[in-house]
């Protein structure tokens, strides 16, 4: 499927939900810039919207890794999805079962925040890590301080990071010149999927003739995107 067809499904459903998840007006990001558009992931909240989710997921991830989950898989294709806690955890169960769905089983895991001392022990949850090549999902990248600390988790666990798949590329610039992304990609040696891109919003809007945000979305872009 065209990545363009699940990037404005997602819009779509994130603008028609009950709570809208995707909103246009004045936020004050993490980071501290002040952006036209906010994408709030926690409010795909009911099994309806987690699963339009999960599945959009699930076309950006196999048009990334096209053989994942078949038994004809590359030795260097993921093999267990990680979801970070805690907004992780509910999508990685999704998004293998949306993947299992449609004949690709892989294992998935998420970590606890609580060390634990007594019973299984350890702070993963699920398919083991260990020698692992390991996907890891998250909603979005912004300075890349959650994305970091996800791939020392897997790490520390015996794991190899093998990439990163997010729901939203804002497509910001990072430290420097490049975009957190692309500083992501290069650190970690590893590919960066998204299901949306800020590009992919831009022309949402134009599409809908929705000039003013559209507009406004410009003009962040210049001040923090990247060429
Ligand atoms: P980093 O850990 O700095 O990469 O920031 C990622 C976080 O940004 C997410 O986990 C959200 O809390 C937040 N965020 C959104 O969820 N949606 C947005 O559109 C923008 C942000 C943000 O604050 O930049």
């Amino acid at each position: 499927m065209p990545a363009s067809q699940y990037a404005s499904a997602i819009i779509e459903t994130a603008l028609a939900a009950e709570q809208p998840i995707l909103r246009f007006g004045t936020f004050t990001l993490k980071s501290g810039r002040s952006s036209p558009y906010f994408f709030n992931f926690g409010l795909f909240n009911t099994g309806a919207l987690l699963l339009a989710l999960a599945s959009a997921f699930a076309d950006a991830i196999l048009d990334a890794y096209p053989d994942l989950g078949t038994a004809a898989a590359a030795p260097d294709t993921p093999r267990v999805l990680f979801g970070p806690a805690y907004k992780g955890i509910p999508l990685v169960a999704a998004i293998a079962a949306e993947l299992a769905r449609r004949g690709r089983d892989v294992g998935y895991s998420y970590n606890r925040k609580e060390k634990k001392d007594h019973g299984e022990g350890g702070s993963i949850v699920g398919a083991p890590l260990q020698g692992q090549r390991v996907l890891i999902v998250d909603d979005v990248i912004t300075a890349g301080t959650a994305i970091r600390e996800a791939h020392k988790i897997v790490e520390a666990e015996g794991g190899k990071t093998a990439g990163i798949v997010e729901a939203l590329d804002r497509e910001e610039r990072g430290h420097a010149q490049l975009s957190t992304v692309q500083e992501v990609e290069h650190e970690l040696g590893v590919k960066v999927t998204s299901v949306v891109k800020m590009r992919d919003i831009v022309a949402w809007l134009k599409d809908q003739g929705r000039d003013s945000e559209c507009k406004a979305m410009e003009e962040y872009r210049a001040q923090w995107g990247v060429n």
